[in-house]
């Protein structure tokens, strides 16, 4: 089996490259356990700085969740302890800062881990769709919260509404992306902010991150209100309209939806 990813450290600072162009580094619960694997790893040499990109002058960055791995009906498509949302936890809580390097374009899922990432570094090329509306799927609140929280909620709700790319320069001026840099400056950009981080305290910047990521996580909710957002979201996801949005993926065909 290739290497789903590529791993690097030099001295306190980590990179994970995204290496499954061929199915544009989709999100697999493979490709997904291996970043976590990778971040044990580096957490367990205390690494400070992380760096996730894919390979220089790939189309995609990621196409997101792999579609092939969404249950087919009747079954939460983005669990609590699915793949993608083990790894969205898992860089949020990585007790370093995680640097999203990002060259082409980014889909789905794809947009949360790297939205989940502590700064965001792009290219012309960068372009972020959030497509579960294209799919059928309903998403999930700690999804939604982190696109309210980097986009507010109009832009956010533009974004799932009509599933299409914000492009590099829309993202920049909307927060999205950090700094907007060009293909043959971006690598050294973004190593040099790595650098200027890694002369920082450590232990500051660990406890730092803890708190934006508390003080992130939105709005307590009543035990009524959550139950009443897992019915909302089992009836799509139990419903005829989910299943065709998959089948129409894997089909290569628009979906027909029908409202139910
Ligand atoms: C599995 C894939 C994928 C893929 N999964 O190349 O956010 S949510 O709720 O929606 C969440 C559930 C989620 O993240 O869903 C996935 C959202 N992602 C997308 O909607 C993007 C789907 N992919 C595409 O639209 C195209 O692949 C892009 C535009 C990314 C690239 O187009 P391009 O023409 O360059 P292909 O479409 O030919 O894909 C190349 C191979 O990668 C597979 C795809 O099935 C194909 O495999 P085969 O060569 O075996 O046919 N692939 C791409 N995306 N998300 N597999």
């Amino acid at each position: 089996m290739q290497n789903l990813i590529l791993t690097e450290l030099k001295e306190r600072l980590g990179t994970i490259t995204l290496n499954h162009p061929e199915k544009r580094n989709c999100l697999s619960s493979a490709m997904a356990d291996a970043i976590i694997d990778a971040l044990d790893s580096f957490q367990k040499q205390q690494v400070t700085v992380v760096i996730i990109r894919a390979q220089s002058g790939v189309k995609v960055w990621s196409a997101g969740y792999d579609v092939h791995e969404l249950p087919y009906s009747g079954r939460d498509p983005l669990p609590y302890k699915g793949p993608l949302e083990s790894l969205i936890r898992k860089v949020q809580e990585y007790p370093g800062a995680i640097i999203a390097m990002i060259q082409g374009s980014v889909w789905g899922g794809a947009c949360d881990l790297t939205f989940s990432c502590d700064i965001l570094i792009g290219d012309p090329t960068a372009s972020f769709a959030m497509t579960p509306a294209k799919i059928g799927v309903p998403y999930n609140p700690s999804g939604l919260i982190h696109f309210i929280n980097i986009l507010g909620i109009n832009k956010a709700k533009e974004m799932f509404f009509t599933g299409e790319p914000i492009n590099a320069h829309d993202s920049f001026n909307l927060g999205i992306l950090n700094h907007l840099v060009q293909p043959e400056e971006i690598e050294n950009f973004t190593y040099s902010l790595a650098q200027k981080i890694l002369e920082n305290s450590s232990l500051a910047i660990r406890a730092i991150k803890r708190q934006f990521c508390l003080l992130n996580a939105g709005t307590p909710l009543t035990a009524e209100t959550f139950e009443l957002i897992q019915a909302i979201r089992r009836e799509v996801y139990d419903s005829e309209d989910y299943r065709e949005g998959i089948q129409a993926f894997l089909e290569k065909r628009k979906p027909q939806f029908k409202g139910r």
